[in-house]
């Protein structure tokens, strides 16, 4: 099998872009908790995320949500991030808080709404250029609750005519990324509910319109590599954002409820070109609910590399031969080996040959700033959903 030494040129192109939105409180609909040194504005929550770059070299930047990380100067926000050794990333609208959204934004029947939503997004894309962003992040609540409510196919062609509006607005450098999720909050039809609605409307637009594919907005049971391969192929897999799910959009750590499934995912990645490709985006979208958010961040990311480490270990020569003369079963062993490899050790080690701690998670609880930040952050208003 592959030995590690000859897999850390791709381990050290890895980045993993972090959520603003983990830094903040976050909860069900039943509570969200507060916790002691959440930040109060969007430049505490870039200082913590650059915690997260500090200890592991692995998350140079950070996406934004607009209005919850609305700035009066995006030139001092990115000035703070560059100070701190982070950038920021893809930016991400929010057409779900408004009480005009209530039946929808950019599908909505009436052209008022409609327009304030795709409004929206023309000042999201300002803030893209302020901040240097490449990408716009969509992803829309939109939906129905009852068989009936609304037209489901007027609303695909008004769908159609906002991301047009949308997409002649974005710069030759920047991109448009349209996230599916098959339910919630609507829970009869959402109106991009999947990888083929988001595919055809994307493909439509044009060839800076991708599909990001969110790991915790599928049904039980998906096979989500097979559309991570689907997507890849066409050319149109533009961003991921990681999470992991037990039961529905659980948004827990990436690679806590099904590292198999994890490792399986960014083998397909790897497969089919593009890991290390800027051309696919590797994001989180995680909330830390109970557990304290800096280190959540840190494992994650830590999650992601282990996997990562373990999918570039698969012996692709020998599994390619194994597939031609129909060995199921030595195929399948090809790959279990990979998987069941622990790289922990391996990857401490070559972690501190680089200049960074062995061990992440320790070295972030030993470095103090966790105490700094519950002892100075007191007063103000916690930022969280809405903030
Ligand atoms: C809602 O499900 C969601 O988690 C989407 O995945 C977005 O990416 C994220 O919120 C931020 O808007
Ligand atoms: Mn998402």
């Amino acid at each position: 099998m592959t030995d590690l030494t000859d897999i850390t040129t791709p381990l050290a192109a890895q980045a993993i872009e972090l959520p603003s939105w983990a830094f903040g409180n976050s909860g069900t609909r039943f509570k969200v908790f507060g916790s002691p040194g959440t930040p109060r504005d969007p430049f505490e929550k870039i200082s913590d995320a650059a915690q997260v770059h500090k200890h592991t070299g692995l998350a140079p930047t950070v996406a934004l949500h607009i209005p919850w990380d609305l700035v009066d100067s995006y030139s001092d926000l990115r000035k703070h991030a560059e100070d701190n050794g982070v950038g920021l990333g893809t930016v991400n609208s929010n057409t779900f808080q408004d009480d005009d959204y209530k039946l929808g934004s950019v599908t909505h029947s009436d052209p008022k709404v409609r327009q304030k939503a795709i409004d929206h997004h023309f000042a999201c894309i300002d803030v893209m250029n302020e901040t240097g962003s490449r990408d716009l992040k969509i992803w829309l609540a939109d939906g129905t609750n009852y068989p009936g409510q609304d037209d489901i196919r007027a609303r695909q062609d008004r769908l159609a005519d906002s991301l047009a509006k949308i997409y002649e607005r974005i710069g030759e450098d920047q991109r448009l990324v349209l996230e599916y999720k098959f339910f919630e909050p609507a829970f009869y039809h959402t109106d991009v509910p999947d990888w083929g609605t988001s595919y055809a409307h994307t493909a439509a637009l044009g060839d800076r319109a991708f599909v990001c594919l969110d790991t915790g907005h599928h049904a039980p049971g998906t096979n989500i590599e097979f559309i991570v391969a689907q997507l890849l192929r066409l050319g149109k897999l533009g961003s991921f954002d990681f999470n992991s799910r037990f039961y529905a959009d659980d948004d827990l750590i990436v690679g806590a409820a099904d590292p198999f499934q994890l490792f399986r995912i960014l083998y397909e990645v790897i497969r089919g070109g593009g890991y290390a490709n800027p051309d696919v985006a590797f994001m989180l979208d995680q909330c830390h609910n109970i557990e304290k958010k800096i280190p959540g961040q840190i494992r994650s990311v830590l999650n992601v590399q282990e996997m990562t480490a373990r999918a570039l270990l698969v012996d692709t020569e020998a599994l390619k031969k194994a597939q031609a003369c129909g060995d199921v079963l030595g195929a399948n062993g090809i790959l279990m080996d990979a998987f069941y490899t622990d790289v922990r050790p391996a990857l401490a080690e070559w972690r501190e040959s680089r200049g960074l701690p062995g061990d992440p998670m320790k070295a972030y609880a030993a470095s103090g700033y966790q105490e700094k930040i519950e002892a100075e952050r007191v007063g103000g208003t916690q930022a969280g959903w809405g903030a």
